[in-house]
């Protein structure tokens, strides 16, 4: 069992829906560690350092315009294979594919305003976090 490190954000359709509470609650029922924590507007050049991988792709601006649009809530979290498990929690990315039950399964409709955003592997979560957090910023 791996203790892990990573990055949740709440995306601004999250943050706009007054849903910050209800989606924080999901990863802490579960219990995993609340390890850093802040609402914040996310600068332009950290959005396209943190989906530089979809650079290119057909909905990268539309992402990068949504994800600067309005605050965000951006979440370090812990726990044993937190990396998994956030995304599980998360749902996937297709709203016709995730589950009653995760946070997208029970709350969005729409594949880029789908209200959060989860490290997908170790490296990623190592990079993102540090995109977002100082390590003075992480308890
Ligand atoms: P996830 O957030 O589930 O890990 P990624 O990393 O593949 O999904 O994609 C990052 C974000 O890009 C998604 N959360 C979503 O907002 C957007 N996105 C991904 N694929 C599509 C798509 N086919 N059409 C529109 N937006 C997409």
């Amino acid at each position: 069992m791996e203790v892990e490190q990573t990055l949740i954000l709440v995306k601004p359709d999250g943050v706009q829906r007054g849903l910050i509470g209800e989606i924080i609650s999901r990863y802490e029922r579960k219990g995993l560690k609340l390890i850093g924590l802040k609402l914040l507007q996310f600068p332009l050049t950290k959005a396209e350092e943190l989906y530089v991988v979809h650079k290119g792709q057909p909905f990268y601006h539309r992402l990068i315009e949504f994800m600067t649009s309005k605050p965000i809530v951006a979440i370090a979290i812990e726990g044993p294979n937190a990396i998994k498990l956030a995304r599980l929690i998360n749902g996937a990315t297709d709203p016709l594919e995730s589950a009653p039950g995760s946070i997208r399964g029970d709350y969005s409709t729409d594949i880029t305003r789908n209200l959060v955003h989860a490290s997908d592997c170790l490296e990623n979560a190592k990079r993102e976090l540090a995109i977002l957090f100082s390590p003075e910023e992480l308890c």
